[in-house]
């Protein structure tokens, strides 16, 4: 029989993944930090992006402290948020600055990697409120203070197979453990379509769903935040229990409908050369509808790699463009064009690797025809340089 005290020492599985594992000191202090503001009863925050992968990780670090400081008898008070913006605004910084007080602690999940978020960051911490960013989005910035904790494997590695949801994940081992902590994490993964074969593999083995319920769940969840007004009702918790399955099926099934529509919309709208697509979504999208742009470009990239393999898909949606490749062509290059050759425009975010929205100012007058010779270009320029 085990003893008491190898159990505790036993490592979690999540801390042996490369890119966990490599932030191991990293995420100790935060859990030190959290563990502590829990204990002298700080005011803690915590806001996470809209989709499949923020919630994930704001649900499952909310159990945690909340189950940490129950079992220590401590009285922190926590609120969680879903948060729809890509980047960490001044004015969210402004209201979070006038919310918490020194000592306090706000952690920002699944966004504020961005260079435009580091503002309202540098305000926060002016006033000595502890700030953890969770977070897997290129890195735009480095800042130094005792205040400030950057768990985002970017830091290290430039190729990264973490969600926000499993960084959070495995911070939440180091305060309370979580019950069903890998399928929280699979949902988190396939919602920001990060396959990790090996990990995958392992997570489906210890759970008794397999990938078409992750599948399931993940866009279920996704579907129910962007109708929720930012609000959190208790979603996750909502689609995972089991007596709520056959509403959870009936909506998966309307939402299945609903993809199919879109690309059936989508395939009279594109031009192509080759493998590089551009769709024009003010063709078939109305604003405001599911699934919007960003999921939209996923579904179509979809659809293209099975029938072209390699291929690049570029969506435009009023002054938004979406890009979304698998190709040599990558969103970096791409990115590194536009940052050469135009002269404004904003970085919007986005999920994964060789994937990102641009957005352009109203004026700039970006067509599909514009956008393919575009691509057309830089793809036989960043060709002939290899
Ligand atoms: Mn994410």
């Amino acid at each position: 029989m085990e003893s008491k005290h190898s159990k505790q020492k036993r490592v979690s599985y999540f801390h042996t993944l490369p890119d966990i594992n490599i932030m191991m000191k990293d995420i100790s202090f935060a859990s030190r930090i959290i563990k502590e503001a829990a204990r002298h009863n700080k005011k803690i925050i915590i806001k996470h992006h809209n989709d499949a992968d923020g919630i994930i990780g704001g649900y499952a670090l909310e159990k945690s402290i909340k189950e940490y400081a129950r079992s220590n008898d401590y009285k922190p008070v926590i609120q969680r948020y879903i948060y729809s913006q890509p980047i960490y605004t001044y004015s969210e910084a402004l209201r979070d600055y006038s919310n918490l007080n020194q000592g306090d602690l706000l952690i920002l999940i699944d966004f504020a990697s961005s260079r435009e978020s580091l503002l309202g960051i540098k305000r926060i911490i002016s006033k000595g409120i502890y700030l953890i960013i969770i977070d897997h989005h290129p890195i735009e910035y480095q800042i130094h203070n005792r205040f400030f904790i950057m768990l985002n494997p970017r830091k290290n590695m430039k190729e990264i197979h973490s969600s926000s949801g499993l960084i959070s994940l495995s911070l939440t081992e180091l305060i309370k453990s979580i019950r069903n902590k890998y399928l929280l994490a699979l949902i988190s993964m396939y919602g920001d379509k990060l396959y990790d074969e090996r990990s995958f593999k392992y997570m489906l083995e210890k759970i008794d769903e397999d990938i078409e319920d992750i599948k399931k769940y993940t866009k279920v969840i996704d579907f129910e935040i962007f109708n929720s007004y930012n609000t959190d009702y208790g979603i996750v918790d909502f689609v995972l229990n089991p007596k709520n399955s056959e509403m959870v099926d009936e909506i998966y099934s309307y939402l299945v409908r609903l993809e199919q529509k879109i690309i059936e919309d989508a395939q009279r709208h594109y031009l192509n050369r080759e493998n590089l697509f551009v769709v024009n979504y003010e063709k078939f999208y109305f604003p405001g509808t599911y699934p919007p742009p960003g999921k939209i470009t996923g579904l179509l990239f979809e659809m293209f790699k099975e029938k072209h393999g390699e291929c690049v898909v570029v969506g435009i949606y009023g002054n938004n463009i979406i890009f979304r490749s698998n190709a040599s062509l990558s969103f970096e290059v791409f990115f590194d064009y536009i940052k050469r050759n135009f002269e404004n425009y904003v970085f919007e975010g986005g999920g994964h690797e060789n994937a990102g929205s641009i957005r352009f100012p109203k004026n700039a007058n970006i067509t599909e025809k514009i956008l393919l010779d575009l691509l057309v270009r830089i793809n036989e320029a960043s060709r002939d340089n290899k």
